[in-house]
C-alpha cells in the first residue's frame, strides 16, 4: 500500500503542495492523538470564550485551532491562513504560495458525547501583493486541494488535488497514512438522505415539498423508500455520501431571519464540493453551483445540498431548476 507522500509523488503533485498536504497530514496525526484520549487528557468540555460565529468554544477548538496554526507558520508554504475559530485572516510569511482555510475541528458539538468529528482544509493560491481578507475570497474552482480527516473508528483522510479523490487511512501501528482507495466515486442515485429534520417548520417551501416526498416512500411521487441519517458533523455524513452516495443537505432556514445558513462557504462547503465533484457527485445551493459562488466575506454561510449526482437534481428540480438536461460536457 502506498503512503500519502508516495501517492503525492505518484500523482505529480507539485513539491511544495505536496509538503503543505504533508504538513496538514502530520498535524492531523497529533489532533487524532488529543482526540482519543478525550477525558484523559483534560481536553474535553467547554470553554467562557465565544467565537466570531457567536459559538461557546470547546478546549478542542481552541487546542486543535492552535495545533494547525503552530504547523502551518512552521511550514514555509503559506502565505496566509483563515479558520473557524479566527475572527480575522491570518498572515503567516511575505513569501507563501498558498492560503489554507480550515475548520480544526468540525462537529465539535459531538466531542463531549464521544461521536464524529473532523478537520475540513481548503488551499487556495496566494495573490501577489499585500494580504488581506480579499486575498481569500477566491471561488470553489480556484481550490488547489482540498480534504478532510475524519477522527472515527479509524482515522481516514479523503484528499482532492483536483485528480478525483482520494482515501487514506491512518495505521496506528505506524501512525503512517496509507492508501486504502484510489479512485473515490459517488453512485448516481441513492435512497439515502441527511438533513437536520427538527428544522422542518423553518424550510423554503421547495424543501418541504422535497423531504416529504421522500418520506412518502414508495406511494408517493418518488416510489420508492429512502432511509435516513445524521450525524451532527459534516465531516461524517460527507465520508458517508463518498462511502455508499447519498444525499446530505442543510438548507436554508428561517429559524433566525439573521441566519439563514448554518454552514460555512470558504472551510466548509467549499472543500466538500471540490471533494464531491472529482468523485462524480454534486454540490449546490439550491439555486447555483457552490464551487461557483464569488465569496464575498471570510465568514460566510451557505446553504449545502450535495451527493448524488441524480438526487441533487431530483433536489434542484423542487427549486424550479432542471439540471437533468445540462448539455453533455462531452459534446462541447
Ligand atoms: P459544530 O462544529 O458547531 O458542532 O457544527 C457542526 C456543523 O457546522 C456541521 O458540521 C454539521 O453538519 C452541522 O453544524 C450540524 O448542525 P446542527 O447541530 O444544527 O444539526
Amino acid at each position: 500500500m502506498q503512503t500519502l507522500a508516495q501517492n503525492l509523488t505518484s500523482q505529480a503533485v507539485d513539491a511544495s503542495l505536496s509538503q503543505l498536504i504533508l504538513t496538514l497530514a502530520d498535524t492531523s496525526k497529533a489532533i487524532s492523538q488529543a482526540v482519543r484520549h478525550g477525558a484523559l487528557a483534560g481536553v474535553l468540555g467547554a470553554t467562557e470564550q465565544e467565537n466570531v460565529q457567536g459559538e461557546t468554544q470547546k478546549k478542542l477548538d481552541i487546542i486543535t485551532n492552535e495545533m494547525l496554526k503552530d504547523a502551518l507558520k512552521a511550514d514555509g508554504t503559506v502565505r496566509g491562513l483563515a479558520s473557524e475559530e479566527e475572527d480575522h485572516v491570518v498572515e503567516v510569511s511575505e513569501t507563501g504560495q498558498y492560503l489554507v482555510c480550515f475548520d480544526p475541528l468540525d462537529g465539535s458539538s459531538n466531542i463531549d458525547i464521544n461521536s464524529l468529528v473532523g478537520t475540513i482544509f481548503s488551499v487556495l493560491p496566494a495573490p501577489t501583493g499585500e494580504l488581506s481578507e480579499a486575498s481569500f475570497l477566491q471561488q470553489g474552482r480556484a481550490q488547489l486541494a482540498a480534504g478532510y480527516v475524519l477522527y472515527g473508528p479509524s482515522t481516514m483522510l479523503a484528499l482532492t488535488t483536483g485528480r478525483g479523490v482520494q482515501m487514506f487511512t491512518l495505521n496506528p501501528e505506524t501512525n503512517e497514512y496509507l492508501l486504502t482507495q484510489d479512485a473515490v466515486s459517488i453512485s448516481k442515485d441513492t435512497a439515502e438522505f441527511a438533513i437536520n429534520m427538527s428544522n422542518q417548520r423553518f424550510w423554503e417551501a421547495p424543501m418541504q415539498t422535497y423531504i416529504a416526498d421522500l418520506l412518502l416512500g414508495k406511494i408517493g411521487p418518488r416510489e420508492k423508500s429512502f432511509n435516513m441519517r445524521w450525524i451532527a458533523a459534516m465531516v461524517g455524513d460527507v465520508h458517508r455520501v463518498l462511502s455508499r452516495g447519498g444525499l446530505f443537505t442543510y438548507p436554508a432556514d428561517n429559524k433566525d431571519p439573521n441566519k439563514p445558513f448554518k454552514l460555512r462557504l470558504m472551510y466548509e462547503a467549499n472543500p466538500m464540493a471540490l471533494l464531491v465533484e472529482q468523485a462524480g457527485g454534486k454540490a449546490s445551493t439550491g439555486y447555483e453551483n457552490i464551487l461557483d459562488i464569488q465569496p464575498e466575506q471570510i465568514h460566510q454561510r451557505v446553504a449545502v445540498i450535495l451527493g448524488s449526482a441524480n438526487e441533487v437534481d431530483a433536489c434542484l428540480s423542487y427549486h424550479g431548476l432542471d439540471y437533468s438536461q445540462e448539455p453533455d460536457p462531452e459534446l462541447g
